[in-house]
């Protein structure tokens, strides 16, 4: 005799745990509770604080399920944006993804937490390169995640000539579609680039043209947008900007009719950092998240998805199409961004001066 069906495939079954909480969730969200349920969940957490669309959609999911851990990720576009959180006292973030030049400013500052000796299982799988002074100053408050280059993205059904230059940016026959980054660093640099000198230039003449010749551009803007304007270069409403590889890799992803080159005066290479600040509220789970971000299968599936490289070494033979480091050719022509102390605030100056107009 066949056995009887069960209560649960033919009534309405009893509320089950899981429908319970479910529940009380929409009953606590309609009455404003969900702050309160929030800090009611005992579960351990984590809070990000990292660059926007510089992780694979699984990476956080899958830490969650294999940990239990909470995780919140909150974004930035520049490095800017979250040194100004972190300066002004931020609380509660377990993990930053600083660009490597700001390391010797933070620790200075005692903003970071040492990472202690043999907390990192994998860390061994970061490929020695990146972990040299010019690449990683901090390998005691730092981990090494992806790298890359800023340059130049156009788009090839808009703009008849390849640009090979910084000086596209003066072209007034692409004025008003054209865009630089929200960023000192990066649009001083490529002005100095240009004129021949060194992105971490602090000589005042040399400066003072890069301003002028900021100003110059300005005038072809459309707008100073990081990222983000990965979706208006592939709308076709921008046809050059200036951009990370990475980023330009995502875009072309998208639309074949967008490319990307580093101008022939040369540009800045750079690696980002994961790093825990010293007021990190959740430090084991913290070191949790660093040593699952260093898995190579991990770090495989995060560049794959963001188009950077990866400074995971077994990572990088996992990928089946790895960015390509510079060819000794190229990478006279790159320079890595260096911390300028005191410098940085007549950069700071510069910017606010050329964003005014
Ligand atoms: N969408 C993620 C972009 C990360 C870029 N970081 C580079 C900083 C160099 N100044």
């Amino acid at each position: 005799m066949p056995p009887a069906p069960s209560d649960s495939a033919l009534s309405p079954a009893a509320p089950s745990r899981r429908d319970f909480v479910r529940a009380t969730a929409a009953a606590g969200a309609a009455v404003g509770l969900l702050p309160w349920m929030a800090a009611c969940d005992r579960r351990p957490r984590l809070n990000v604080y990292m660059w926007s669309d510089y992780m694979a959609p699984e990476t956080v999911p899958d830490f969650e399920r294999e940990t239990g851990i909470r995780v919140t990720v909150d974004t930035y576009e520049s490095n800017a944006e979250m040194l100004a959180r972190l300066f002004a006292g931020a609380q509660g973030y377990d993990i930053i993804l600083p660009t490597s030049y700001l390391l010797p400013s933070l620790v200075e500052a005692g903003l970071l937490l040492q990472i202690p000796d043999g907390a990192l299982a994998n860390l061994g799988n970061i490929a020695p390169m990146f972990q040299v002074p010019s690449a990683n100053p901090h390998p005691d408050f730092a981990v090494p995640y992806e790298w890359g280059t800023s340059g130049i993205a156009w788009r090839r059904d808009k703009v008849a000539i390849p640009p090979d230059s910084w000086g596209v940016f003066f072209d007034t026959a692409y004025a008003g579609s054209m865009t630089m980054m929200d960023d000192a660093r990066e649009v001083l640099g490529a002005m100095l680039r240009y004129r021949g000198h060194s992105v971490n230039s602090t000589d005042p003449a040399e400066l003072g043209q890069a301003k002028a010749d900021a100003l110059a551009a300005r005038a072809n803007l459309l707008a100073y947008i990081s990222a983000p304007v990965r979706g208006q270069i592939v709308a076709g409403d921008v046809w050059v900007a200036q951009m990370w590889n990475g980023d330009a890799a995502q875009a072309a992803a998208e639309s074949p009719e967008i490319a990307y080159t580093v101008p022939r005066e040369g540009s800045s290479i750079w690696m980002d950092t994961m790093a825990i600040p010293s007021n990190a509220p959740n430090v084991v789970e913290a070191l949790r998240f660093l040593d699952y971000m260093l898995r190579p299968e991990v770090a495989a599936r995060n560049a794959a998805v963001t188009g950077y490289g990866t400074a995971n070494a077994p990572g990088t033979l996992l990928l089946s199409d790895p960015v390509p480091y510079p060819s000794a050719e190229e990478l006279t022509r790159l320079e890595f961004y260096r911390d300028l102390g005191e410098e940085t605030q007549r950069y700071y100056q510069i910017w606010t001066e050329v964003k005014a107009g």
